[in-house]
């Protein structure tokens, strides 16, 4: 039995199959875990979902355009251009898709591990508890009667700085920013969501080059593609390699460590 951890499919349904290929799944025994933003952008976000979902031992954690697609299909956000959502909206099983995707958490934490797996990051100023009771509190919400409410009120980028004091929806929006959304900030977690290059904006750095509050607690997220699979210590590790942007699917084997990765498919369209 195995355990991987797959970087942002975003649709690539074909790439999916080809490296659970690659490794030689075996979905009886064979664990995959998924960091987040497993739709939009990409060409078969269905048949991804259905894959995913048919897997006995599969965990998934939400990134932002999974919350994105929750909002368009919940009708309190309109589809942004560059979306590839409709063969989910049109889908015999949309509300069971959605019930599912909203059940799912924004932390995914394996003691076996000493492994947290988010969609994009964790900011300095937090431990491992206190990211799991942050965590918690937006799950709660998500999981709640007044989930629509949530996600039609969590765009937006302030505010940028955490406080204990924050309460209510700038709150909770600031918590989805932290782990959906975060790629640069201070040394204080102040968020900056306006650069997605590698080159930081004066001031901030990735939030992984901050020293960790635990350093053998290893954090396993996706999200960033310019970084592409980088970080440059051993605890962060960074599993979106731009598979969407035509570049590869990276999963990480938490057994050994080892990284596969498969080229993305050339699409005409
Ligand atoms: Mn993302």
């Amino acid at each position: 039995m195995s355990t991987y951890i797959i970087g942002d499919v975003q649709g690539c349904y074909q790439e999916l199959q080809a490296l659970l290929a690659a490794v030689r799944f075996d979905p009886e025994v064979d664990a995959a875990w998924f960091v987040g933003d497993l739709v939009n952008r990409g060409p078969d976000n269905l048949a991804t979902l259905r894959l995913i979902r048919s897997l006995p031992h599969s965990r998934v954690v939400l990134g932002n355009h999974d919350l994105h697609f929750l909002a368009v299909a919940s009708g309190c956000q309109t589809a942004k251009a560059g979306d590839t959502l409709g063969d989910l909206l049109s889908a015999p099983e949309l509300t069971d898709i959605v019930d599912w995707l909203r059940h799912q958490p924004l932390l995914h934490y394996a003691p076996d591990w000493h492994c947290a797996i988010v969609h994009a990051g964790l900011p300095p100023i937090w431990s491992l508890a206190t990211a799991q009771a942050r965590a918690e509190e937006v799950q709660r919400v998500l999981r709640g009667p007044n989930y629509v409410r949530f996600l039609a009120r969590m765009y937006g980028n302030e505010p940028s700085t955490w406080s204990e004091d924050l309460v209510g929806m700038a709150r909770l929006r600031l918590i989805t920013n932290y782990f959906t959304r975060l790629r640069y900030c201070t040394p204080m977690g102040d968020l900056e969501l306006l650069h997605k290059t590698d080159v930081a904006p004066p001031g901030y750095a990735p939030w992984f080059s901050y020293p960790p509050q635990d350093p053998t607690l290893r954090i396993v997220f996706g999200h960033w593609a310019a970084i592409n699979g980088e970080t440059n210590n051993s605890w962060a590790m960074a599993l979106d390699t731009g598979c969407v942007w035509g570049r590869r699917l990276t999963a990480l084997c938490l057994d050994n460590g080892c990284r596969t990765q498969v080229p993305a498919k050339a699409r005409t369209d």
